[in-house]
């Protein structure tokens, strides 16, 4: 049997997971010594080229000494959560990466939370250990105080430790040893990381945990073998999650071998390959033999806790900039959608609209981000946390909250988050004159939270948080202090009236934008919207030159972007998503309904 060790790369946020991935490419020798791995090779498609971050999970596949060692690249955000949880269940360790400064961080909690309740041994890499403000000991303590609170086992409270400069590609069992490449590290895969049960002379069983295409022969499922072999050209039997079966015949077997895949014959328990063929196939899809069909189990994840409706665009500029605006067109994306990330859910609610849940805003904003790449154009409303109720009790979800600040700030944020009903846990000082925040928070009170905390530490706070529970609801949070400017006509936007309503708030419009009746053209400096007429020119009796009307000098517009726009928005109002803009406008267009729903909600308060 072919020797094989599966390794997943988990880690909160930015602590260096895809980095450390590259340097073991490139030292594995699985290159030839003139190809070159681009910096953060994994991260491939362009929303993570642009922010840096992973979204998608990924596999690659290394060689080193005698050993395939699978690696699957996990994102460390906390609303892709849901990419870590199920490829946890295809591999037999983990590598956690663990910021030499930061130290455990709440994503550090969650997917170790989850790796211990798979039985997996953590392999613990404290990672950029040459940051000059690092404390490895310090954080060590920290990853064991955490496997004990977590109920971890004597045998995974045994866990290795390695330090690590992924970027400079070293690892090294102690801190003061000289060594200058990831060679401790590969040996301690194969020392530490359990060989694959299962056998090749087993009945196959197969589970898929990515989708791929490809234009030539479709859907592809990417699988991880449990038992038996997969054999191109052989018939085996897709069972689903609703337990029912198809059969098909497998047209295509891939491989990876360091960013190549190639076309081989067979596979063996063990390993993780690409399959074609099966034109239904999900994740979580088990591959089975013809004749002896024994499923896996399919997965489960943690339940989305945040949903936003979307809609089809409704307002007087639909269907100029977007090229598929339709309710079918919008309801078939979603739908493909929801086929490959497990993590998200969607139900229609008419017609023309659809709620769509996630873990949270960035989860929801990536997918809105992609589809108004793909020529999309529809309306989202304010993200709204999903509210369970268990025997007769409501129930919210809960987040764990790190704040990392300068001192100085500590009071306001203790003071704001007291508002939206956050509970601190702990207050640490920290080694760099900076106080760590850790609270325990309703997850609606940190909806709009985010900008409002970066205006009120300068920018120089640091916010993270993850999924902790439910827990009973609340009552009422507060939310956006601040009224919306609102245009009171159709046409575009001119430099002498956004002059004038400069004082007024914040502008979110520049001259020649298109406006409409409805549409949200600022943050007022006041509460309460007003109204505002952005397209009125000067008197023609005012004998200035439009040359001087041009040199007008206006403040450069807030320019929102999707999160910024989804943080801001209230319930009454809404997000148009075309390939070209992202604009607000109210939820109600017409000014005279606008008035009677807010004097009808001042009536119900
Ligand atoms: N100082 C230092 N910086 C590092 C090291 N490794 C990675 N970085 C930097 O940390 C940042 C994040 O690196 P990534 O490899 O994208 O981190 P990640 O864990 O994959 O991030 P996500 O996938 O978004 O969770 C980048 O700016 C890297 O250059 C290291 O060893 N030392
Ligand atoms: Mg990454």
């Amino acid at each position: 049997m072919q020797k094989i060790k599966n390794i997943a790369v988990i880690a909160h946020v930015d602590h260096g997971k895809t980095t450390l991935v590259d340097k073991l490419l490139q030292q594995s020798g699985t290159f030839a010594s003139h190809q070159k791995v681009e910096e953060r090779a994994l991260d491939s498609n362009d929303l993570e080229k642009e922010r840096g971050i992973t979204i998608l999970s990924k596999n690659t596949a290394i060689e080193y000494s005698g050993y395939k060692i699978n690696i699957i690249d996990t994102p460390g955000h906390a609303d892709f959560g849901g990419e870590v949880e199920r490829v946890l269940k295809m591999v037999d360790g983990v590598l956690l990466l663990v910021d030499a400064q930061e130290g455990v961080m709440p994503q550090t909690k969650f997917v170790l939370k989850k790796a211990i309740e798979l039985n997996l041994i953590p392999l613990v890499v404290v990672n950029k250990i040459d940051k000059p403000s690092a404390e490895p000991d310090r954080v060590v303590n920290e990853v064991f105080d955490l496997l004990v609170a977590l109920d971890a086992n004597d045998e995974q409270l045994e866990f290795p430790i390695l330090y690590a400069a992924g970027k400079d590609g070293y690892a090294k069992w102690e801190i003061d040893d000289e060594n200058i490449d990831m060679k401790p590290l590969f040996e301690a895969i194969i020392e530490y990381v359990p060989s694959p049960s299962g056998s090749r002379d087993n009945p196959t069983q197969a589970q898929v945990f990515t989708l791929d295409s490809d234009n030539f022969v479709g859907r592809i499922g990417i699988v991880r073998i449990f038992n038996g072999r997969v054999k191109r050209g052989d018939e085996y039997i897709l069972v689903k999650a609703s337990g029912e079966k198809v059969k098909s015949r497998v047209s295509k077997l891939i491989g990876f071998k360091g960013l190549e895949r190639i076309d081989i014959d067979e596979a063996e328990a063990g390993d993780i390959v690409a399959i074609a063929g099966f034109n239904d196939i999900d994740v979580g899809d088990s591959i089975c033999d013809t004749k002896e069909p024994i499923p896996l189990d399919p997965m489960h994840v943690e339940e989305p806790t945040l949903s936003v409706v979307i809609s089809v665009n409704d307002g007087p500029l639909a269907g100029t900039e977007g090229k598929h605006v339709t309710s079918n067109k919008i309801k078939d994306r979603l739908q493909k959608e929801m086929e490959t990330n497990i993590a998200m859910k969607m139900e229609s609610l008419d017609d023309s609209s659809f709620k769509v849940s996630g873990r949270g805003e960035l989860q929801i904003a990536i997918l809105a981000e992609n589809m108004r790449r793909e020529g999309f154009e529809f309306l989202l409303a304010r993200p709204q946390v999903v509210i369970k109720e268990e025997s007769g009790l409501k129930l919210e979800p809960f987040e764990y909250l790190v704040i990392d600040v300068p001192e100085e700030f500590q009071g306001t944020v203790i003071e704001k988050l007291g508002k939206r009903k956050a509970e601190m846990t702990a207050l640490t000082p920290m080694p760099d004159g900076t106080v760590r925040l850790e609270f325990e928070i309703p997850a609606r009170g940190l909806i709009g939270f985010r900008s409002e905390f970066l205006t009120d530490t300068r920018g120089e706070g640091i916010m993270n948080h993850s999924y902790l529970e439910y827990r009973p609801y609340t009552g009422r949070v507060e939310s956006r202090t601040k009224g919306a400017l609102v245009s009171t006509e159709n046409g575009e936007a001119v430099a002498f009236a956004l002059f004038n309503l400069q004082a007024r708030g914040v502008l979110f419009v520049k001259p020649q934008d298109r406006v409409y009746v409805g549409m949200v053209i600022g943050e007022s400096a006041r509460g309460g919207d007003l109204d505002v007429n952005p397209i009125k020119s000067k008197q023609l009796t005012n004998m200035r030159t439009t040359s001087a009307d041009e040199a007008i000098k206006l403040v450069p517009p807030k320019i929102l972007t999707l999160e910024g726009a989804m943080e801001w928005i209230e319930d009454d109002e809404l997000i148009e998503i075309t390939p070209d803009n992202i604009r607000v406008r109210k939820k109600a267009l017409d000014p005279i309904i606008r008035k009677r729903e807010a004097r009808e909600k001042k009536k119900n308060r």
